[in-house]
């Protein structure tokens, strides 16, 4: 099947077959391909190209360049289901979540399509007469890009959907985990650009399947002005240090660990539909999954149980095949919820779910029930983001005190209240609120649409993707003083003769 899918998409055999590193599917540990690593050399090779391909893309004019965004879209409409498939099978999501991120990259690309007769400046009043100020925003430059196994394409089309229309070059360093995905949307892109013409240069965009050195390189290199990286935070303190030392630009995408407050007065049917979508899709490996739920006492009892008997209805098994939780990524995932949940039981806390299933039939397969962790306060353990499926239950009285446990974690990336209590909504949303990049009124945490600026405040990096003004994050800014007079007046009145 792999080969049919490859074949569709346009990813010529020798990429994915000829390799030294193997690349397993985590739905039964069996092997997908054989890529191969590229090293620092390699990457030294591709940036350079890069930097031709960034000259010559940021000639062609702007609306031109959305044209080559508008073909992209079209490959990706036309393939959605083959890379939804591909996604499921390499990252282990649910086949209607690797179609829903097929769907989120053709909507960043519709987005970008019109942005790009959209790259607008402004113009500033000058003091000094006959002169105009304005604002222009030029091309940056060749983007280095990193993307998690978790949304193994989405977060790079966000990026790279803006960034060429920006008129920048591109340089993707995927997960090792899922190559497969990266090659599949850069032979989509190839064949956009051989449709476009010749005015797109070759090296336009390129991937780097890559080891630690490889990535060292590119986050290293004066010539990438921006990184962009979705990752764990562990990630982002290697990457924007050293980012920073050069001083390039980094968009960083880190962990989550979003929290509910739910209070008595809400629609108690929708929350709990939130809560399973939320906490339990994507396996809990979306970096805006549900971990943690701040209930009020009043109905923490009642909402328990209602989620247990939710949570004993979910179906685990084959992704592809209807179930609602697939596997996590690989073993270390898996040890890694056991060992939260193992000190999580040390501490008391009581725990409904998290053992692993179906191991006879996929030995190599990490599948898990999700847990329900209940926790007498927030400690270290839950202010931890683990990446797993365990929602961490916590009760409160004071819609005060639930707000300041919302924000005392070190992440702060998405957030969310059910009420019908306007005070407390308005309240979320407000100044003093929510201290995340995102605070939503009765809707979850997770699934944001691509319209919204995407990203986090402290450990989750502070970077913002995909809507809203994100596109001025790939360019640079200028600032013009055009004078069209005789004189030289100089600013502030200053007399220099
Ligand atoms: C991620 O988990 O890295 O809001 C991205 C969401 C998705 C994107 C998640 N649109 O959950």
């Amino acid at each position: 099947m792999i080969d049919s899918i490859m074949k569709r998409l346009g990813v010529s055999h020798d990429l994915y077959q000829n390799g030294n590193y193997t690349v397993r599917t985590p739905i039964d540990g069996s092997a997908m391909g054989q890529v191969s690593l590229e090293g620092a050399e390699a990457v030294e090779e591709r940036i350079a190209k890069a930097q031709q391909a960034f000259e010559a893309w940021r000639k062609v004019p702007a609306p031109r360049r959305g044209e080559l965004v508008r073909l992209f879209a079209q490959q990706l409409r036309d393939h959605k289901e083959d890379l939804g498939r591909l996604v499921t099978w390499e990252c282990g999501k649910i086949l209607q979540e690797g179609l829903g991120e097929v769907q989120e990259m053709i909507d960043i690309c519709d987005l970008a399509v019109g942005q790009s007769r959209q790259l607008y400046g402004l113009t500033i009043a000058s003091e000094r007469p006959g002169h105009h100020m304005r604002e222009s925003w030029h091309p940056l430059g060749p983007i280095g890009l990193i993307t998690a196994f978790n949304f193994p394409v989405a977060p790079w089309a966000w990026n790279a959907a803006l960034a060429l229309v920006c008129g920048n070059s591109l340089l993707w360093k995927p997960s090792e985990k899922t190559p497969l995905c990266a090659l599949a949307c850069q032979a989509l892109l190839e064949r956009a650009m051989e449709e476009f013409g010749d005015d797109a240069p070759k090296d336009l965009s390129q991937v780097i399947i890559g080891d630690r050195d490889a990535g060292e390189r590119l986050v290293d290199d004066p010539r990438i002005p921006l990184i962009s990286a979705t990752g764990s935070t562990r990630m982002g303190r290697e990457v924007a240090p050293r980012v920073a030392a050069r001083f390039g630009r980094s968009i960083l995408e880190l962990g989550g660990n979003n929290a509910m407050i739910l209070a008595p007065s809400a629609d108690l049917d929708m929350a709990v539909r939130a809560i399973l979508f939320s906490a339990v899709g994507t396996a809990g490996q979306r970096c805006t999954t549900l971990r943690r739920l701040i209930v009020h006492e009043s109905i923490r009892d009642e909402v328990v149980d209602r989620l247990k008997k939710a949570y004993a209805g979910i179906r685990i098994g084959d992704p592809m095949e209807g179930y609602l939780v697939g596997p996590l990524i690989d073993s270390q995932a898996y040890e890694q919820m056991q060992s939260a949940l193992e000190r999580a039981r040390q501490q008391g806390a009581k725990i409904f779910g998290g053992e692993r299933h179906l191991a006879d039939t996929y030995p190599d397969g990490y599948y898990v029930s999700p847990a329900i962790v209940e926790v007498e306060q927030q400690d270290d353990l839950v202010r931890h983001e683990t990446f797993a499926p365990i929602l961490y239950v916590m009760g409160y009285r004071d819609f005060d005190d639930a707000l300041a446990m919302n924000n005392d974690v070190p992440q702060g990336l998405s957030s969310c209240v059910f009420t019908t209590d306007v005070r407390e909504a308005e309240t979320f949303v407000s100044a003093v609120g929510s201290d995340c990049g995102i605070a939503n009124v009765n809707i979850g945490p997770s699934g944001a649409e691509i319209g919204g600026a995407f990203g986090g405040e402290k450990e989750t990096g502070g970077g913002r993707e995909s809507g809203s003004d994100v596109w001025k994050s790939y360019m640079r800014r200028q600032t013009n003083t055009v004078n069209y007079s005789r004189e030289l007046p100089l600013a502030q009145g200053i007399k220099f003769d």
